[in-house]
């Protein structure tokens, strides 16, 4: 993993109740980030337009960036993403089934999987669609995530040596159509069998210390840090090794990007299965204290090492990252104070710099102006802001 080399805020605990993970909890969920006495919030100059009712029942709950002031994102602010339903699930007659190409067949019930040995990470979940539209700029959030961990469940699960995927199927379904042929599918996401076996990966039944709330996936879902939130498949309760790829529509139809790249001076269109997250940020507010201005965001997707912020067009100039609350897979929290702004409307750029060097790509960088589909949308964020 890219990430080894960073300081681990994650840990492992044994037992059903984890007393340090509450405390950590806590402090970080009463911490508000960057906050000066009589500080005020400037609302951007370029508010997001309002969800389309198209797309109002798959996409719940997008917050302004302005009201971003914890490191972790309570559970009633978390943005939700349902393609079918969100399903009510019965705790009592729900199980999980793990099943497909193994030696060992397993269900299990929410208390079976909370006897098992306890895992929490902390994980910035993002859906991949994010930024892929004006009104789509907000659906990202952070929790700790709680669970236990995959690896040891598909390791009893004796998983035979011709397997290749695991399949993580929810209840929720709906019809899909290929051409003329129309079935009703579960939603589903596979990855591979060395993916998902990663110590990261968790089946999480628990979510900044409560269970999971419904829209978020109750009683259990797929946590793998690193990765977009289309395979953090929710409802979890069917688990299936298999010996050939699959191919259900969010796997190789859906949240599909297609680009346009160049080869052998001809422009070939590739396309590729959305999976691990990109590196990103966002200028999320600017507030003012008196005349003291500062531009306040968060950085994501990869490890970060740096955020630079421009303004107006100008130089990039270096952010100060908040290095108090951190985890591998969490995002940073960063800051930037903006002296004596004229007054006016001014353009807030900023960009994330991973350890490996890479850099956010600017919206015209060919990565993002090649691309077809508005998946991994990670290209650099603009906003605007009026001083008076
Ligand atoms: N079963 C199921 N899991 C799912 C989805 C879904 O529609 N059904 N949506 C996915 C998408 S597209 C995203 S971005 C994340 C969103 O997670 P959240 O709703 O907890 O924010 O869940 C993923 N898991
Ligand atoms: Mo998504």
């Amino acid at each position: 993993m890219q990430s080894n080399h960073l300081p681990r805020r994650d840990f492992l605990a044994y037992g059903s109740a984890s007393l340090a993970g509450l405390t950590v909890l806590r402090s970080s969920l009463a911490r508000a980030f960057p906050n000066r006495p009589g500080e005020e919030v400037v609302p951007w100059a370029d508010q997001p337009p309002s969800v389309p009712t198209a797309a109002a029942g798959d996409v719940q709950n997008l917050q302004k960036w302005e009201d971003l002031n914890t490191w972790l994102t309570p559970n009633e602010r978390f943005f939700s993403i349902s393609h079918y339903d969100r399903p009510a699930i019965d705790e009592k007659t729900w199980s999980l089934e793990i099943g497909g190409s193994i030696g060992h067949p397993l269900r299990l019930t929410l208390d079976d999987l909370k006897a098992r040995p306890r895992r929490e990470v902390t994980f910035t979940l993002e859906c991949s669609g994010n930024h892929g539209f004006p009104w789509f700029t907000a659906a990202v959030g952070n929790a700790q995530w709680a669970g236990t961990p995959l690896a040891p469940l598909l390791e009893e699960a004796q998983v035979r040596s011709s397997a290749k995927e695991v399949v993580f199927f929810g209840t929720d379904a709906g019809e899909e159509q290929v051409r003329s042929v129309k079935v009703r599918q579960n939603f589903a996401r596979s990855m591979s069998l060395a993916d998902a076996m990663s110590r990261d990966t968790i089946l999480a039944y628990e979510m900044n210390g409560a269970p999971l709330p419904q829209p978020n996936g109750f009683p259990l879902r797929l946590i793998a840090p690193g990765w977009y939130g289309i395979a953090n498949v929710k409802w979890l309760d069917r688990i299936e090794v298999r010996d050939t790829p699959f191919m259900g529509r969010f796997q190789a139809r859906d949240y599909v990007t297609l680009r346009e790249e160049q080869h052998e001076g001809k422009v070939v269109g590739i396309e590729t299965s959305v999976g691990r997250t990109l590196l990103k940020s966002v200028p999320a507010k600017v507030t003012r204290q008196g005349d003291q201005y500062r531009i306040i965001g968060a950085a994501w997707g990869a490890p970060i090492a740096k955020v630079e912020v421009q303004i107006d067009g100008g130089p990039w100039t270096p952010a100060t990252i908040d290095r108090s609350e951190e985890a591998d897979h969490a995002w940073r929290i960063w800051s930037l104070d903006w002296e004596r702004p004229s007054p006016g409307e001014h353009r807030i750029t900023s960009r994330a710099v991973g350890f490996g060097g890479q850099v956010q790509p600017a919206m015209d960088d060919p990565v993002i102006a090649n691309k077809r589909t508005y998946w991994e949308s990670n290209g650099q964020v603009t906003r605007r802001v009026r001083v008076s």
